[in-house]
């Protein structure tokens, strides 16, 4: 191409790609909070971050979870914990704990399922926007395919009103075990590939209680450790086996989520 011509063609390339920027809607704008969810409000955790924008911004960001049409172990009851990452640049990081009650994989089956994923998530200038995701695969097992994956990695439903281009994204979980990916082929690589993923079910992690009375706090602070239910407790908190509520005597049990927690600081 005559250089000329391709120079013009090349700008305007650059000005249809900047006004496609331009008109795209990017971040949440709903969420209640911006900087007075530092230092304001009621703070039971002790870590500078109002306990209503916690709640707030983690269910603002709760991921829609996509399960492959093999799935055999929906079962769960999530939980979060939010922490403050950077004042100066308005970051926050939110741990998002999936708690399958069980890991249904023909191999690798156990009660419990402890996978998680963390946001990293800022606010600016009236919107709050997710930076980074870091999505747990089967972590510190011989096939730990976890990874950190940047919001252009990501997938956003933008037919939903209430979502936006870096708001909450839309993970593929591996079926029966759990591992979540940010796409259909990063998850069928995914522990040496015998993850397999679909779009058969579209379903928010919570879909029972919307997060609401499931911040945990911190591993210092704790709001909720002790969980009963069907009979059964769970300490999510401690540096115990998570067993799913769901402790059957023929599958091993998992080890729990603390020593995620401790790795990433919560
Ligand atoms: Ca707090
Ligand atoms: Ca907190």
């Amino acid at each position: 191409m005559n250089p000329g011509i391709r120079t013009a063609v090349m700008s305007l390339g650059l000005v249809l790609s900047l006004s496609a920027t331009a008109a795209r809607a990017e971040g949440l704008s709903f969420i209640p909070y911006g900087d007075n969810c530092w230092g304001t409000g009621t703070d039971a955790d002790q870590d500078g971050l109002s306990d209503d924008c916690e709640y707030q911004v983690a269910l603002a960001f709760m991921p829609m979870l996509w399960f492959d049409s093999g799935e055999s172990g929906y079962g769960r009851r999530p939980y979060f914990a939010v922490k403050s990452h950077s004042f100066s640049t308005r970051t926050l990081r939110i741990f998002y704990l999936d708690t399958f009650f069980e890991d249904t994989g023909v191999t690798t089956g156990h009660d419990g399922d402890p996978e998680f994923q963390l946001f990293e998530v800022h606010y600016s200038a009236g919107s709050w926007y997710l930076d980074w995701a870091y999505l747990s695969a089967h972590r510190k097992s011989a096939c730990d395919s976890s990874a950190w994956y940047s919001y252009e990695q990501l997938e956003y439903d933008l037919s939903d009103s209430r979502n936006a281009y870096r708001g909450w994204p839309t993970l593929y979980v591996a079926e029966d075990k759990h591992a979540t990916y940010n796409n259909l082929t990063t998850c069928d690589r995914g522990c040496f590939l015998q993850d397999y993923c679909s779009r058969y079910a579209a379903q928010y992690l919570d879909t029972s209680s919307r997060l609401s009375s499931r911040n945990v706090g911190s591993t210092a602070v704790p709001l909720i450790n002790q969980v009963l239910l069907n009979g059964k407790t769970e300490r999510l908190l401690d540096d115990v086996d998570f067993k799913g509520w769901d402790d059957q005597w023929y599958r091993p049990n998992s080890q729990g989520y603390r020593r995620h927690l401790n790795d990433f600081g919560f």
